[in-house]
């Protein structure tokens, strides 16, 4: 049995597919009233991908309604949940569970990995997906999904299940170095959409010069993390992922117009952590950080 802890709409679109793939699956459900909820709706979802609506039977629980035993968790819950979730699901780990983490930024594996003794495998999602309703999610990109384990050790065997046909995903060796390069992703490009209500693709015209100079400023945040990155590969990086979602709402902009907390101390406010502990001066990303932070207190979606 799978369970999955965190039915946003990362915990509904990786429900859908292993559902879909025959696989054993549980979502947890946060509370009795999302329960309930789920309930009226005969524990059924939809999933819609390419305008084809695909409904799914789906097995629901709260973490406290069942006792037993977990042996291989999914955690989709957002950076900023995740920590207080897992624990309360602590006890039901079996001691020698696995527990993956699709968290966006970094920071909440840490504080994850350090909570629990066993194998705790970190993964970058490129999926895009948003919900139509609490029990209805939107398939809007396919992505890849990295997944490997920080502490270098080889992937476990359960991770075979997931095939090709419902997670495409790729084992990676160096699983930090893959998050560090999505968080400088996420960095130059969440907060613009925020700050200017815009789709990805609209980020180049409204940050303008100051893009390249958050760019260059992290990739000396990357330097210092003792990771191999080519001068401009960050920069084509970042400007290839905002072609390619250049419809999208990031995620960021998705919490703010959802009126749900965002997840900015997981992605500028890690990136602005690691820069001082690292004694780095970086201007760009820290001025970044506080209009950010300053924005969204404005909108009462952060507390300074
Ligand atoms: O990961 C993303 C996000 O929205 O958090 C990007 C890459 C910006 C795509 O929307």
């Amino acid at each position: 049995m799978l369970h999955i802890l965190g039915a946003g709409s990362l915990g509904l679109l990786w429900a859908a597919r292993l559902i879909q793939a025959g696989l054993p699956v549980t979502l947890l459900v946060r509370d009795t009233a999302a329960r309930q909820h789920w309930q009226q709706t005969g524990d059924q979802m939809t999933l819609e991908y390419q305008g084809q609506h695909h409904q799914i039977p789906v097995h629901i629980e709260t973490p406290d309604s069942h006792t037993s035993p977990i042996q291989h968790l999914i955690v989709a819950t957002k950076s900023h949940a995740s920590l207080q979730a897992v624990q309360r699901l602590q006890p039901r780990l079996c001691a020698d569970a696995s527990i993956l983490l699709l968290q966006n930024g970094l920071g909440s594996q840490q504080q994850i990995s350090a909570l629990l003794s066993q194998q705790v495998l970190y993964a970058s999602v490129t999926d895009g997906a948003w919900r139509r309703t609490p029990c209805h999610v939107v398939w809007a990109g396919k992505g890849v999904t990295q997944i490997g384990d920080p502490r270098g050790l080889p992937f476990p065997n359960w991770l075979s299940a997931l095939h090709g046909d419902c997670i495409d995903w790729q084992w990676q060796a160096d699983i930090l170095q893959v998050l560090w390069v999505k968080l400088a992703i996420n960095c130059a490009i969440n907060p613009y959409t925020v700050l200017h209500d815009c789709r990805n693709g609209d980020v180049p015209q409204h940050a303008r010069a100051e893009l390249p100079l958050l760019i260059s400023e992290l990739q000396q945040l990357l330097r210092a993390q003792n990771l191999e990155i080519e001068p401009d590969a960050l920069s084509e990086r970042i400007h290839a992922v905002i072609q390619a979602t250049a419809n999208n709402s990031s995620s960021m902009r998705q919490d703010v117009h959802a009126g749900r907390p965002t997840e900015i101390d997981y992605i500028t406010g890690f990136a602005c952590n690691s820069a001082m502990a690292a004694g780095l001066h970086l201007p760009v990303l820290m001025s970044l950080h506080t209009r950010l932070k300053t924005h969204l207190a404005t909108l009462g979606l952060y507390q300074q």
